[in-house]
């Protein structure tokens, strides 16, 4: 980022002084609610409007050998084309062996490991080290064409027209100020009266409240211009602030989802700064096999990079004995039939092609909506009678994910969170919140003429995650008005022979059910609320808690004791849906709503929505340390929905 330095002679040799008119419509709602706007999952995944479908991409992969897979992970800034926008975001790049990526995406590698495997992955922090501001908005196209002898403000400018397509303006509710001033102290500042809301009938009669936000002429990606940003101050400066305010977008760790080894090596409390490197090493154990991702977990930024598309999949293989004894899984699940498909949120500020700061992420949407790999509407192709597995990772931060496929293709949900079931369950929908995994298996009949089937939204519902059978997780009989085509079948090619097996390896080890008799607090059910505290004033901020407390490390409310099993009951007090997740260890849903699932789910994100408080029950086996519960939208993650958990060994007997 050009930042514009100080230079006090420059500051009198130029006439800094503008005057700027925003002439729009005021709107009714005022800059300290719009401030404190809450960040809402929508129930529904959004698909970039008229867009056409676009080849499938397959994110390039690396695979573990004689027991090892060992690859260097760097974070960038990264410039490229996303879907018809030049971007600027931060990226991962890899080199393993002879492999290294060419500039593609955000996303990492896939990782193709087998159950008994150690991973090591050293992450290297490239970000630049950067200042802490919230981006309000730039003026882009006016000021810019008057702004064109090398970075220096003309010193005739004395109207500023702000462009009307700058979205930013508006939701920072810049509209209805009036800017009287830029100029140049250590920075530009625009010193502005920012409207008030007036009493209803009386509008007109307030007072205008004074606003100083402080401006810089920088490049913007998306526009390929310089354009004057204005920033938002923000009160958290160097360390001192209060760290469940996002911050720090440049620092960044690893955490690998879904891994169920020692949180010594799932260690989300490093804090890799800029210029840093850090050696991960992951042990896997008898591991269960599935879909698997990972993505940076740092509190205060992981939001933020996971929004930029920072995330990649870890695919753990069957066993050997278990592709012997199930073929049909193992010919699906090979490389010819095998689709991982990481549907992405990604966003950024669409005039600086940039994403820098919280406010993007929690007043814009996502430009392109619900991206698979990086690709809006991936055309899937599949030939008549073809059995393919499909490994679904829900990475996006912004919506949860209801699909609906094609009556002509039958689909069979084969494991969720990366744990295999024991027989694969027919559906017509899959419904995943944020973080989720579902594989599936699809097939079109080996008789099926050429032709092209779109996979469409639907509205995601979470009882519908256990109880597919219901009406409402049927096929949309009517025609949904809402639907959007989000992922593009083609059927094609010679018709092939496979089968769907008709039983699954379950599980695996570790992993049978959790028996009444296991369970130590079965009368006593340890509880996990997401709760809100909405912002009364201004000055207040929105509090996002777990049991009423807002992120804290040094505080550990729940103490496990390892080799024990226990419920818990897991609910949102507000009427916001909020995704559980839980490192480490997961867990079998077996209550939703007062309804009992059965059989009892394993999962590691499960969704809270009002009146239908969850149980679940975990096992926490093998390893001891300490690691986090938090709410899987990580714009509340970052906010403070997270709490710390440590498991210690037993008491040995005397
Ligand atoms: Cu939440």
């Amino acid at each position: 980022m050009k930042t514009y330095n100080t230079n006090s002679n420059r500051i009198h040799r130029y006439s800094f002084w503008a005057f700027i008119a925003i002439f729009f419509l005021s709107l009714s709602s005022s800059f300290g609610q719009e401030r404190h706007e809450m960040f809402i999952l929508k129930n529904r995944a959004d698909v970039l409007d008229n867009a056409k479908p676009h080849d499938f991409f397959k994110i390039p992969e690396l695979e573990s050998k004689d027991g090892r897979l060992e690859l260097d992970l760097f974070i960038n800034e990264q410039v490229f084309n996303f879907n018809g926008d030049k971007v600027k975001l931060r990226a991962y790049t890899y080199k393993s062996g002879d492999k290294s990526s060419t500039k593609i995406g955000p996303w990492g590698p896939t990782l193709r490991i087998q159950r008994n495997d150690r991973l090591s992955i050293t992450i290297h922090n490239n970000l630049p080290l950067g200042e802490e501001r919230n981006y309000l908005g730039s003026m882009a196209a006016k000021i810019s064409a008057r702004m064109d002898d090398g970075g220096k403000v003309d010193a005739r400018l004395k109207k500023v027209l702000v462009n009307a397509t700058d979205s930013l303006i508006t939701e920072a509710n810049l509209i209805g100020a009036t800017i009287d001033v830029i100029e140049k102290a250590k920075r530009w500042v625009i010193n502005g009266k920012l409207a008030c809301q007036c009493p209803l009938g009386e509008e007109g009669t307030c007072k205008k409240i004074d606003i100083e936000y402080p401006v810089e002429y920088a490049w913007n990606f998306g526009t390929e211009e310089y354009a004057l940003r204005i920033y938002e101050s923000l009160a958290h400066d160097g360390e001192n602030h209060d760290h469940n305010i996002p911050h720090g977008f440049n620092n960044t760790n690893l955490h690998t989802h879904g891994f169920h080894v020692s949180p010594n090596q799932d260690d989300i409390f490093r804090n890799v700064k800029p210029s840093f490197s850090s050696y991960y090493t992951y042990d896997l154990v008898d591991h269960t096999a599935g879909t698997m991702w990972y993505h940076p977990h740092v509190h205060g930024s992981t939001g933020l990079q996971v929004a930029s598309g920072m995330s990649g999949a870890i695919i753990i293989e069957d066993s050997k004995e278990v592709k012997e004894k199930y073929p049909n899984l193992a010919a699906a699940s090979d490389s010819a039939h095998e689709r991982i498909m990481i549907f992405n949120q990604i966003n950024y500020d669409i005039i600086t092609g940039e994403l820098n700061d919280f406010n993007v992420l929690n007043r814009v949407s996502e430009p392109k909506g619900t991206t698979v790999n990086g690709v809006v509407i991936p055309k899937m192709e599949i030939a008549p009678g073809e059995v393919q597995r499909w490994g679904l990772i829900h990475s996006g931060y912004a919506s949860s994910l209801g699909l609906e496929f094609p009556k002509e293709a039958k689909v069979w949900q084969i494991a969720v969170d990366g744990i295999l079931f024991s027989e694969p369950q027919e559906l017509e929908t899959v419904h995943m919140a944020p973080g989720n995994r579902t594989d599936l298996l699809i097939q079109f009949p080996k008789d099926m003429s050429p032709g092209e089937f779109k996979v469409v939204t639907t509205t995601y519902n979470s009882v519908c995650e256990y109880f597919h059978q219901d009406d409402e997780c049927k096929r949309n009989k009517a025609i949904d008005p809402d639907a959007e085509e989000i992922v593009h079948i083609i059927v094609k090619g010679d018709p092939v022979k496979m089968n769907v097996p008709s039983s699954l390896p379950g599980p695996g080890v570790g992993h049978d059910d959790i028996k009444d008799s296991e369970i130590v607090n079965m009368e006593n059910p340890r509880r996990t609320s997401f709760d809100l505290v909405v912002a009364a004033t201004d000055k207040d901020t929105t509090k996002y808690m777990i049991n009423n407390q807002a992120f804290e490390s040094y505080l550990i409310p729940d103490t496990l004791i390892e080799g024990t099993a226990e419920v818990w009951i897991v609910r949102t007090s507000n009427n916001i849906p909020h995704p559980y997740h839980i490192h480490i260890n997961p867990f079998q849903v077996t209550e939703i709503g007062g309804r009992e699932v059965n059989p009892p789910m394993w999962k590691d994100v499960v969704m809270a929505s009002e009146n239908q408080s969850l149980k679940i029950r975990s096992r926490y086996q093998k390893y001891i340390g300490d690691f986090v519960i938090h709410c899987h939208i990580l714009s509340h993650e970052d906010q403070g929905m997270m709490q710390r958990v440590r498991i210690i060994p037993k008491k040995k007997k005397n």
